[in-house]
């Protein structure tokens, strides 16, 4: 299974996918797991990504490609996997079909987008903040993301609804009934 997760800053992509990759056997490959892990490690990638991160602002395109094309090619990855936050413009699309087009398999094959109402995403977003300390979660920042997301994102719905991949899936109530809705949107339930 070929999969990508969708869905605004705090929908759950992260939660729901760690749980999916169990489910599904392929890895869950986070984007901003890896930045997070670069910054902890000190590495230059994460020296750069947390400038952007830090701002709430979507680290640069050819930056975060060229980290997903190095992570795609590892071995556990050539019988599936799950994107999590990956693409997130429609730069990295355009990237991703190229890397799958050079690969023999057919593409993506299904997005799943997790739809949570705004309030339930600052509720949850204010309670990692507290949990977590992530320096992204601040309410300014949220408040950003949620833009970013809304400009550079959400036009991603679109160009996957038109490849008929797009599956719509309430992401609101508690986390294993996300699950089992995830898994029955694909056929898995
Ligand atoms: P991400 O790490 O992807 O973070 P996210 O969108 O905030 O969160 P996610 O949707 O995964 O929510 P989570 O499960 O944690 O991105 C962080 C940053 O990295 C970006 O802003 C950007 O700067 C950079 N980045 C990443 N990918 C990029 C890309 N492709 N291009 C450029 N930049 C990129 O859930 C949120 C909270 O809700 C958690 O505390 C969780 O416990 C809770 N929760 C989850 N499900 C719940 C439920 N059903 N009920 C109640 N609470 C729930």
């Amino acid at each position: 299974m070929r999969l990508v997760l969708l869905g605004p800053p705090g929908a759950g992509k992260g939660t729901q996918a760690a749980r999916l990759a169990v489910e599904l056997d392929v890895p869950a490959i986070s984007t901003g797991d890896i930045f997070r892990a670069n910054v902890s490690e000190g590495t230059e990638l994460g020296r750069t990504a947390k400038s952007y991160m830090d701002e709430g602002e979507y680290v640069p395109d050819e930056v975060t490609n060229a980290m997903v094309r190095e992570r795609l090619q590892a071995d556990d990855a050539a019988d599936g996997f799950l994107l999590d936050g990956y693409p997130r413009t429609t730069a990295q699309v355009r990237e991703l079909d190229a890397m799958l087009s050079g690969t023999g398999v057919e593409g993506v094959e299904a997005v799943v987008l997790l739809t949570v109402d705004t309030e339930e995403v600052v509720k949850r977003l204010a309670q990692r903040s507290e949990e977590q300390h992530r320096s992204d979660d601040g309410e300014a920042v949220q408040r950003h993301r949620l833009e970013v997301y809304e400009a550079q994102t959400a036009p991603l719905v679109d160009v996957y609804d038109r490849r008929g991949l797009l599956r719509r899936v309430d992401g609101m109530g508690a986390v294993p009934e996300v699950t089992a809705r995830v898994l029955a949107a694909l056929g898995r339930g």
